[in-house]
């Protein structure tokens, strides 16, 4: 599977979009704007009631479907240039009108054609299409976490989630080496991951290859970083370190805390 085969598609980026605006639109209009009070990132998993399940998913996977359930290229929460100069708007464009809209593209195409497979009861394809689903559809959806796991402005882990670093990573400090070093070193292709463990009721730092390859199962992600070259090339060249530094500068605690009760008060 071929990167350059995203490079075909393009989509417009919505710059201007406010970060609230991003957020309402993956929400369905009841309990899902009850959340955007703020309410939901100040108070424990035990203090509120849950989600719906729409608002739940659309808070772990921001703008990943509209509001028919369709996989969706969802806005970028702030404008394209606003991350710079730690990433420029032109890097930004890019990877989300081009590359990130290539994955929801090819995520439908592969559901598509694999409904025609069971309809047609011709399942000769079905080793190539069951990994294209793979690939498209863990592109679309770390890219939804991605783009919110950045934010212009300053902010640093809520108490309930500084704690949780703190017994799992022995300090913020510590995530922080563990996850840029995990970031930079990934083979070729792929994300640094930090994600909550269902099973393991932990916090887990991961790399995926590609987009789908080595992961643990049941590891819901709360922090995501691009490492795919398309992320950074235009920018800093070959350099990976400096991209991933910059990244650190840019992560949006607030969006990493409200992913991480929203799972806490899903599963535990
Ligand atoms: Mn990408």
């Amino acid at each position: 599977m071929n990167h350059s085969e995203n490079e075909r598609h393009s989509g417009a980026a919505e710059p201007g979009r406010s970060r609230r605006d991003f957020l309402r639109q993956g929400l369905t209009a009841g309990a899902g704007m009850a959340l955007l009070s703020g309410a939901v990132r100040a108070q424990t998993p035990e203090s509120t009631p849950s989600p719906s399940p729409e608002a739940t998913a659309s808070l772990l996977y921001p703008g990943a479907i509209d509001e028919r359930g369709e996989y969706v290229l969802p806005a970028l929460p702030y404008p394209a240039g606003a991350l710079a100069p730690h990433i420029d708007a032109e890097t930004m464009t890019l990877h989300h009108g081009k590359h990130h809209a290539g994955y929801v593209k090819g995520l439908k195409a592969a559901e598509a054609a694999l409904a025609e497979a069971r309809k047609s009861g011709d399942f000769s394809q079905i080793e190539s299409l069951t990994r294209k689903a793979a690939f498209y559809g863990a592109g679309h959806f770390l890219h939804c976490i991605f783009w919110a796991s950045m934010s212009p402005g300053s902010s640093k882990p809520s108490a309930s989630l500084a704690r949780a670093i703190n017994r799992d990573f022995d300090s913020l400090e510590s995530f922080g080496n563990q996850f840029r070093s995990a970031a930079e070193t990934v083979e070729g292709s792929g994300w640094g991951l930090l994600t909550w463990s269902i099973p393991a009721k932990k916090l887990v730092v991961l790399q995926a290859l590609n987009h789908q390859q080595s992961s643990q199962w049941g590891n819901v992600p709360l922090l995501a970083i691009d490492v795919w070259e398309h992320a950074y090339y235009k920018q800093y060249s070959d350099g990976r370190t400096e991209y991933v530094e910059a990244f650190m500068n840019l992560i949006d605690w607030d969006g990493v805390g409200m992913r991480y009760e929203t799972v806490r008060k899903m599963a535990g």
